[in-house]
């Protein structure tokens, strides 16, 4: 048993508006223990708990489409997309239906089974939801399950989309509480609280993760992960991404992470997390197979998969059906109804 001082302990934030379940919270110094082991025991922890509740051979294709682009009036200091920073993304207009129905049609023929939309707002309007909803009728009836990605969400805005059909709404915490001013200013850690309560409250999934690499010490990188484990219920999907230095951006000069502290991240968010779809989000094309092959090891099971993210690039689909193939996987295959 680890001891914790009260110091590093993070609350459980209760998502479901009902009774906090019974679980103890993690703690940020038991998962930093976990970062701190030998890496071998590290990898032989995650693993075991991945094979309790995954099938270790299969991985998850999710496609992304920005579906709005750019001209965010947010300052996310990683972030292409916001108009403050001069990185060349060109501001465009929310996508029409026949547009997003082509895109998604060739990433369900490229082998994806969700298809995750995404819009380069502080916080969509009514009126945008209606027409987000309409896309998200058009991503279903092709069988796809769907996503997307807008800012933060009101209440009856969620309900908009569940109604839609929408399965899972992605909105990440980013990092730790602690470091977080450091990376946003427009929007507090609270506000991203309070919309993963309304999507819960809807009924939609939740998509919960964020970013490493941003110069945050291990310390906050176990804090991040407390902070998304302790959601009651944790995200049935936990994106981690590693920053895309984006010239242009404040964030473009960092130093990059040691590739081994990503395993690691990875890691610990599937044993804090058993049954959480981990996904090996931005920043693959930078990391190189042999890393990539070593976060499906450390849990990491499902992946973006197409050309580009939403402003930059990702793997070809072909290297990452041959890597799937070379590590002995295959992609996972859902059938929705339509
Ligand atoms: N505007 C909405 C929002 O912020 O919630 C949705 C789109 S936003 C681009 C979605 C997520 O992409 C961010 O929360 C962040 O985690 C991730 N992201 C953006 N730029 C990134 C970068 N340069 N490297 C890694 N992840 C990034
Ligand atoms: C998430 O956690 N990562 C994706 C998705 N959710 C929307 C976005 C990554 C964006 C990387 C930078 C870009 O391409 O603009
Ligand atoms: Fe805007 Fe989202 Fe980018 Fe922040 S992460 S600047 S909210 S598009």
């Amino acid at each position: 048993m680890i001891e914790t001082p009260l110091k590093f302990q993070t609350p459980v934030v209760n998502l479901s508006k009902r009774a906090a379940t019974d679980d103890a919270p993690w703690t940020v110094a038991a998962i930093e223990a976990l970062m701190d082991l030998p890496f071998a025991d590290l990898m032989f922890q995650a693993q075991t708990i991945h094979r309790q509740n995954f099938n270790p051979h299969e991985v998850e294709f999710a496609t992304l489409l920005s579906v709005k682009t750019g001209g965010c009036p947010e300052d996310c200091a990683y972030c292409p997309q916001a108009a403050r920073y001069d990185t060349g993304v060109e501001a465009t207009k929310l996508m029409e239906c026949d547009e997003v129905l082509a895109a998604a049609k060739a990433a369900k023929a490229a082998g994806a089974t969700r298809f995750c939309m995404g819009a380069a707002w502080r916080a969509p309007k009514d009126r945008d939801i209606e027409k987000v909803a309409e896309l998200i009728r058009t991503v279903k009836s092709l069988g796809l399950e769907s996503c997307a990605t807008l800012g933060m969400l009101e209440d009856k805005q969620a309900q908009a989309l569940a109604d839609a059909g929408l399965d899972y709404y992605n909105h990440n915490l980013d990092t730790s509480p602690e470091f977080y001013g450091d990376v946003i200013t427009t929007r507090d850690y609270q506000d991203r609280l309070d919309t993963l309560v309304n999507v819960r409250g809807a009924g939609v999934k939740v998509c919960c993760g964020g970013i490493v690499g941003m110069g945050e010490s291990r310390q906050q990188r176990a804090a991040l992960i407390a902070q998304l484990a302790n959601l009651s219920p944790y995200p049935e999907s936990v994106p981690i991404n590693h920053l895309v230095r984006v010239k242009g951006t404040p964030m473009a000069d960092l130093a990059p992470l040691d590739p081994l502290e990503f395993v690691r991240t990875i890691a610990v968010a599937r044993i804090t997390m058993p049954t959480a779809r981990v996904r090996l989000s931005a920043g693959r094309r930078e990391m190189g197979d042999a890393v990539q092959a070593m976060c499906f090891m450390a849990g990491a099971n499902s992946i973006f998969f197409g050309e580009k993210l939403l402003t930059t690039g990702n793997p070809d689909t072909d290297a990452d059906l041959a890597l799937v193939k070379r590590l002995g996987m295959h992609s996972r295959q859902v059938t929705t109804t339509a």
